[in-house]
């Protein structure tokens, strides 16, 4: 049985939980054709904080950027000497060495350890899924999407359904690192699929749409973009 969590202290990190969401969601923007790396420079703190973001597909392919992430995704964080990439990963590490509380990430073994859980479906088999999807038909590969990817998508989703069963959030009993991850990418299926198949999954998008705070201004935007140029993109069979 998972320990809860009270939601008693947690505005003290809406401040964080914006710079969280506003690092996660620069990725869809990757697709937008602007000439010139993008820096979004978050230094409202003492703290010298870079979010490397770029605009083009192919900024983040250039020299500098490569040699700080061979892997050359976005998004990547440089905290002084100190570069990190992976969404799933950073997030940890803004609340761990950040936050003023562990609200978002809690440090009980259990919760922390099923939030680690369901941070790595979320990269490695929702984000997988949707990228499989989206990407050759963003890069204009292919016209239209296979069955058997959306077989597989769909498969990824009803797994996701039965975690939210009888439940209000991912983890514990208020929103933590698991529901912000993982909402920017199931929020983002609506490329391909009706949310509205998926009840609690549905009930659960909106809840982080009125819940999250940020996630109006920094999910929204960059998520219709997506979801546009995707369907202008696509041949619907
Ligand atoms: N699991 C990674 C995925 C990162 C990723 O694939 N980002 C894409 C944009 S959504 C990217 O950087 N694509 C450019 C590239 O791979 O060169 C995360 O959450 O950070």
């Amino acid at each position: 049985m998972i320990p809860s969590r009270s939601h008693s202290r947690r505005r003290s990190n809406e401040s964080l939980l914006v710079k969280i969401t506003v690092i996660r969601l620069v990725n869809p923007r990757v697709n937008k054709i602007d000439n010139g790396v993008n820096y979004e420079t978050y230094n409202k703190e003492e703290k010298c904080r870079r979010s490397y973001c770029t605009a083009n597909c192919q900024d983040q392919l250039k020299e500098d950027f490569v040699k700080i992430n061979p892997q050359h995704t976005i998004p990547t964080i440089q905290d002084n000497d100190f570069v990190l990439w992976d969404s799933n990963a950073i997030v940890t590490y803004l609340v761990d060495k950040y936050a003023s509380d562990d609200n978002l990430y809690p440090k009980d073994l259990q919760l922390r350890a099923t939030i680690n859980q369901r941070l790595i479906y979320n990269a490695a088999v929702l984000f997988t899924n949707l990228r499989n999807i989206c990407r050759p038909i963003l890069l204009g590969m292919e016209k239209t999407v296979p069955k058997e990817k959306i077989e597989q998508l769909e498969n990824a989703i009803e797994i996701f359904d039965k975690l939210l069963e009888g439940k209000q959030w991912l983890v514990g009993d208020s929103y933590t690192l698991a529901d912000i991850c993982s909402v920017t990418t199931i929020s983002s299926l609506t490329t391909v699929l009706q949310l509205e198949k998926y009840p609690n999954v549905h009930a659960w998008v909106k809840r982080c749409e009125e819940q999250l705070p940020g996630y109006e201004k920094y999910n929204e935007p960059g998520n219709k973009e997506l979801v546009d140029t995707f369907h202008q993109k696509v041949e619907s069979s």
